[in-house]
């Protein structure tokens, strides 16, 4: 295993997250509310491609306590169709721009550079990226603004990720991925405050591989950098209890518990209501004096 000190540099934890123009306080948990605008997505395909439903969807999740909007216009599915960079702008635009005066930091959720610059100067504070900016331009994209970015671990890509996947070392090697790619973030002029790293749960990871990296998640929020897990309604939580992607809100909200013990900052979620609730429950222990029940790493 590759101790995460091996892979990067010392960090002091990063408290406030800088985010275009907002600075989020991660001392609680925050909910990321998803809002797909694709016809493929594994668990709400279809339901948003209209602009004005998928405003209204992002209006709810806003109302129910999310805490950052996540607009995904192309499904990362393994086996999901390709979009255009034409396409994806015009799925994305009108519910972006429509998002932006409601107050709420909107991520984009993309690996496409043009799609990022466009979203940012259409008011996107977060870039959301399962490639981790390895798209060329992307990079240059997310320094050249004060949007933050989630750089995300995908062993492969989405059409093949989950024939095969294979590791030595899953841990390691996330580890190793992750601090690299924050590294040359920073490097690009990125400062840390704006960087969140995300394991990728279900990318190019099978059921053993998801449950390894949550159980021992610690490792990875020990290099510094916000955590943000993301397991809403995915297929680890169908294996877990044998449920369709409809009926997976209890194994999500017991994974959101999970993931946040062992040093997640952000919960990406399809349910924020429920979440929100399942967190409060958690925080309430530290309100209380009590320090939050921590897993040894
Ligand atoms: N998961 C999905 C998409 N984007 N981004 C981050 N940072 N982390 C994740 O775990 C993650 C992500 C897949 O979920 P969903 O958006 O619901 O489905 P689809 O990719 O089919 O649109």
């Amino acid at each position: 295993m590759v101790a995460p000190s091996a892979v990067t540099e010392e960090l002091a934890p990063v408290r406030i997250l800088r985010a275009g123009a907002y600075r989020l306080n991660l001392d609680r948990p925050l909910v990321m509310g998803i809002v797909n605008l694709t016809h493929d997505s594994f668990s709400d395909g279809g339901r948003y491609l209209e602009p004005a439903v998928a405003v209204e969807q992002a209006r709810r999740l806003a109302e129910a306590g999310a805490d950052i909007l996540d607009l995904g216009a192309e499904s990362t599915r393994p086996g999901a169709a390709p979009v255009s960079e034409g396409e994806e702008l015009d799925r994305l635009l009108p519910v972006l721009e429509a998002l932006v005066p409601l107050g709420r930091p909107v991520s984009v959720d993309t690996m496409k550079a043009r799609v990022m610059r466009v979203a940012i100067e259409a008011g996107a504070s977060m870039v959301n990226d399962v490639r981790a900016l390895r798209e060329p331009g992307a990079l240059e994209a997310v320094a050249g603004s004060h949007a933050a970015v989630c750089l995300m671990h995908m062993q492969g890509e989405p059409r093949t990720m989950q024939h095969a996947p294979q590791y030595d070392d899953v841990l390691g090697e996330v580890c190793a991925f992750l601090a690299e790619r924050a590294r040359a973030c920073r490097a690009a002029g990125v400062e840390a405050d704006r960087i969140v790293l995300d394991p990728g749960y279900g990318f190019g990871k099978t059921p053993a591989h998801n449950l390894h990296l949550l159980a021992r998640q610690r490792s990875i929020a020990d290099l510094g950098y916000p955590l943000l897990a993301g397991l809403s309604r995915k297929s680890l939580i169908g294996h877990i209890t044998g449920r369709a992607v409809g009926d997976r809100l209890a194994g999500s909200l017991a994974a959101a518990l999970i993931a946040v013990q062992r040093g997640a900052r952000i919960i990406r979620v399809h349910d924020v209501a429920p979440t929100r609730d399942a967190l409060a429950v958690w925080a309430a222990l530290g309100e209380a004096g009590h320090l939050p029940i921590e897993d040894a790493h």
